[in-house]
């Protein structure tokens, strides 16, 4: 439907004309190349780094990325001051971005443990710790995302991560965007991994000559660089996790009559502009025909004068705009599809969120729109797409810190809950258990 009369506009869908399975498939995400392929693909790719290292790493690289004249796959830290030469304006606008993004994640920070007395004498606590080795993915493709160093870097750095490894694919000339260097040096990365895809899952799961392996690999990635996420993830001998499952970028709004049609026509803009496959899909709550056609009309203008157009015509293609007649069937829907990012632009915006139960960033109002959230409000924009918005949560401070718990026993204490311990002990058939107790005790 993206090129309906030459036209940019989504498929339209009167929910209250439709069966309730109809707007169910309606909000389908667009299905992914099977797995199994991708996997297959991955797995001997993984292999070559795991065994051969550096070697194999530069050969993808070569492949890959281009970049044939790279000779040395990692640049560690200091960085060059003469990689991160940038116009004052960008420094600045990555310096207020940084300062939003660690105030948020630092403020997320539970300095003191936490401690209960459970009975007389038994103490339980909680302590953070942060994860030592992270790797952070951040790619490269048709847009470079310094933003996505700064989202996934800023939080290692005030969890205190000890080592930070970014990776990212260099260009065709083996270099690297010079503001991916300045955020990485900013976040106080030790090196960069001048790589891409499964390749640099790899590297970063096993480590290499040059490559230091990490304990958590976190960051989007197109589904390659997921594939491999998931396998090193689940290869025990690796030791290494992962943030979520990651799928293309996602955008639900929800407008009334009283949003701004042109507002509403650029937030789904910006997500259709990430790549043909993003979904951007609009709740429109109670619009007539011309309100409808207003927001079309705006998203046909606007899309039409985008320097990416191309690629906001593939996204435009599979989205989706549906019309409910309440704010509380908004909501249901919304939270049925858990978006990856959820705008309210309608009336008293502020009171709806109590109703979200399922996104991943919310955007409250007319004047939040989705990209303060991508690049500098402070919030993370790494966020849980395909429905996995019902069971993870986005990038966050928790994500780069464990928690670790202790009991600390008095005599007393031991007296208290010792009965219990032994019962089930007992229960169990696990003697030692048992006698690890009553021994204590100068019982039998
Ligand atoms: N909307 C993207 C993040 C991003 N936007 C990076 C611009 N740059 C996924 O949350
Ligand atoms: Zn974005």
């Amino acid at each position: 439907a993206g090129l309906k009369n030459g036209r940019i506009a989504m498929r339209r869908y009167i929910a209250s004309k439709e069966t309730r399975e109809t707007v169910r498939a309606a909000l389908q995400r667009p299905s992914q190349r099977s797995s199994d392929s991708i996997i297959a693909i991955c797995n001997p790719i993984i292999d070559a780094v795991k065994t051969r290292g550096d070697a194999a790493l530069l050969e993808y690289t070569h492949k890959f990325d281009r970049a044939t004249s790279l000779t040395t796959p990692v640049l560690k830290a200091p960085f060059p001051v003469s990689l991160m030469q940038l116009a004052p304006e960008t420094i600045k606008a990555i310096d207020v971005s940084f300062e939003n993004i660690r105030k948020f994640h630092a403020a997320q920070k539970e300095d003191k443990p936490l401690v209960v007395e459970t009975m007389p004498g038994v103490v339980c606590s909680r302590f953070v710790r942060p994860i030592e080795g992270v790797g952070l993915y951040v790619p490269g493709g048709t847009a470079v995302l310094p933003s996505t160093a700064l989202m996934l870097g800023v939080p290692a750095m005030v969890a205190g991560c000890k080592r930070i490894v970014i990776a990212s694919p260099p260009r065709a000339d083996g270099s690297i965007t010079p503001e991916i260097v300045y955020a990485a040096h900013k976040v106080g990365a030790e090196s960069i991994v001048l790589a891409g895809g499964a390749q640099a899952v790899a590297a970063l799961a096993y480590g290499t000559e040059s490559v230091s392996k990490v304990d958590k690999i976190l960051g989007p990635g197109n589904q390659f660089v997921t594939a491999a996420k998931m396998i090193v993830s689940n290869d025990t001998n690796a030791g290494v996790s992962i943030d979520m499952p990651a799928g293309p970028s996602e955008v639900l709004v929800v407008a009334d009559a009283t949003a701004n049609p042109a507002f509403v026509a650029s937030d789904l803009l910006s997500q259709a502009e990430h790549g043909v496959d993003s979904q951007v899909i609009l709740i429109a709550v109670g619009l007539d025909e011309t309100q409808l056609a207003a927001i079309e009309d705006e998203l046909h203008a606007q899309a039409n004068a985008l320097p990416r157009v191309d690629i906001v015509r593939g996204a435009i293609e599979h989205s989706i705009t549906l019309v409910v007649d309440t704010i509380e069937e908004a909501l249901t829907l919304s939270n049925e599809y858990a978006p990856e990012h959820l705008i309210l632009q309608v009336n008293n915006a502020e009171s709806v969120v109590a109703h979200v139960q399922n996104a991943g960033s919310v955007f409250v109002g007319q004047w939040t729109p989705e990209s303060v959230g991508d690049y500098s409000a402070g919030v993370n924009h790494s966020l849980p797409t395909m429905g996995y918005a019902k069971q993870y949560s986005g990038v966050n401070l928790g994500s780069y810190i464990k928690h670790i718990t202790s009991a600390n026993l008095t005599y007393q204490g031991l007296q208290n809950v010792g009965p219990a311990v032994m019962e089930l002990a007992r229960v169990e058939e696990l003697e030692a258990h048992r006698r690890a107790v009553s021994l204590r005790l100068g019982m039998s």
